[in-house]
């Protein structure tokens, strides 16, 4: 695999490279540029030098040279859902059925969403007109997990140059395998050189360039909390326009009055989809009382008919298996009891079964941290008011899911619940207009339809001077 910049696929400067591993048979699949700030630079130059003439395109243009692009990714679904699963660890039949296409959406979504776009007109009683331009940043920096690799990727790339940025994309180390096919895909496209550039490698060295580097306008990024702070400590001291989508701890609430059948559908789909990989799982649900020992029985049956390797991929990495199973010890030490699943599955490969934990308080670490694995606990409560403060525990406020019949419930309970989404009586039901982020540690700003416009330019009031 190479670096992707100015339009050619090029070496990294340092030589090196690192192993690309498959999390499911632990085998060596690609060998990954270890790219550091030269590297960075080019593609930094790179970019700059495509700017003059991709910001003058017309809005028109740039729709129908990423429309194209979508229409190759959706060629080639089978084929870059494939790599996605081999590169993530996750089930194939996830990446053919989510994150491709997904990826083909968000091109499609930006490349017309830039076609309806308007701006403001203050008028000055009969003294003034005020316009608002909104033209683009320059050369952006993209910064991307590996949970969702190509989805996330391109919910970047597709704002970013659609508002005619050029830019930077550094995929994580873990999952570059798409996105290298990307940018082959974006020279089929006839996207002009340099407008996207894609350079591979390690957060620490590559990313940590992108995001010091004097000549990148904006920072997005999605990781990790820690991650995150990073690069807003890298990047703010340069005044770099930051939007940050970090992790998150999402309480799932489900009322007596619940339809439980459909509750238990969805929250299990919400705790375990992506093997619990997804930035807004519900890992953490919150039953009422009256109701707990027939939710938790449903729970976990649902759960221990999940299929591993069908329904259940394996994790990213040995350190990530860790890292989790380290969780699932700690919630025995915390006193909690395993009420399905628990153990590394003894196979190749780095599997964890769905687990369910019961009986542990909000004030456990467990409850407390984002694990990002398949772990889902389940904690009764008694009263609409202790729901909200259970949801409002954690440091993050992401996402949250909220199960009942009663309409007023609902809408009070989502008010008061501190995150940046709340579903009700559903799980991740997407629609690419919304406003999508996180409040506390789950992260800074809003991305998703013209919010992601606005991140991706710069406003500049224009002041007339009327008669
Ligand atoms: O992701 P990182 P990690 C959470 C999850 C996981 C934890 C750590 O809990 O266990 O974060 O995961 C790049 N400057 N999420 O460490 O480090 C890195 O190369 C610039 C939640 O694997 O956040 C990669 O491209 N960039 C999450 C990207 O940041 C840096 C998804 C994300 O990696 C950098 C992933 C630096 N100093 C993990 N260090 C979500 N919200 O969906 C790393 N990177």
């Amino acid at each position: 695999m190479m670096n992707f910049i100015g339009g050619r696929f090029v070496a990294p400067h340092s030589g090196a490279y690192f192993d690309d591993i498959d999390p499911s048979t632990e085998e060596k699949i690609g060998d990954v540029p270890d790219s550091d700030e030269r590297d960075i630079d080019d593609a930094v130059r790179a970019a700059r030098d495509a700017f003059p003439s991709w910001s003058r395109t017309t809005a028109a243009e740039r729709s129908n040279l990423l429309l194209k692009l979508a229409s190759l990714i959706e060629k080639n679904l089978d084929e870059l859902a494939e790599l996605e699963a081999r590169d993530s660890g996750k089930p194939l039949s996830l990446a053919r059925m989510l994150d491709i296409p997904r990826a083909v959406a968000n091109f499609r979504f930006f490349a017309t969403a830039i076609l309806h776009d308007a701006s403001e007109a203050h008028v000055t009683d009969t003294t003034a007109l005020n316009y608002t331009l909104r033209q683009p940043l320059g050369v952006v920096g993209l910064i991307s997990p590996w949970n969702l690799p190509l989805y996330l990727l391109t919910w970047k790339i597709a704002p970013a140059i659609a508002s005619g940025n050029t830019c930077v994309a550094k995929p994580s180390e873990m999952t570059p395998m798409t996105a290298n096919r990307l940018a082959e895909l974006s020279l089929e496209a006839g996207i002009p050189n340099g407008v996207i550039n894609i350079v591979h490698g390690y957060g620490g060295k590559a990313g940590r360039a992108l995001t010091t580097h004097d000549d990148i306008a904006a920072i997005s990024f999605t990781g990790g909390t820690v991650t995150g702070s990073a690069v807003a400590a890298n990047a703010a001291p340069r005044f770099k326009k930051l939007s940050l989508e970090l992790g998150g701890k999402n309480p799932t609430i489900v009322f007596a009055d619940a339809d439980l059948d459909e509750a238990l559908k969805t929250t299990t789909r919400a705790a375990f989809w992506n093997q619990g990989e997804i930035c807004l799982c519900g890992s953490q649900v919150f039953v009422h009382e009256s109701i707990y020992e027939k939710f938790v029985e449903g729970f976990v049956r649902i759960t221990n008919e999940l299929r591993i390797g069908e329904d259940i991929g394996a994790l990213i990495s040995a350190a990530h298996l860790e890292k989790v199973t380290g969780y699932i010890e700690l919630a025995k030490q915390e006193g909690g009891t395993i009420a399905a699943g628990g153990k590394r599955v003894d196979r190749k490969g780095y599997f964890v079964e769905p687990t369910v934990i019961t009986g542990l308080g909000t004030d456990c670490r467990v409850l407390q941290e984002e694990i990002f694995g398949p772990v889902a606990t389940i904690t009764p409560f008694r009263d609409d008011a202790e729901a909200i403060a259970f949801a409002n525990s954690t440091r993050y406020g992401l996402s949250a899911s909220i199960w009942t019949r009663d309409l007023q419930r609902a809408h009070r309970v989502a008010a008061a619940i501190d995150s940046g989404t709340v579903w009700i009586n559903c799980w991740l039901l997407r629609d690419l207009r919304v406003p999508f982020g996180g409040m506390k540690e789950s992260g800074v700003g809003r991305e998703g339809g013209f919010e992601s416009l606005r991140f991706f330019t710069e406003a500049k009031n224009v002041c007339v001077k009327l008669g």
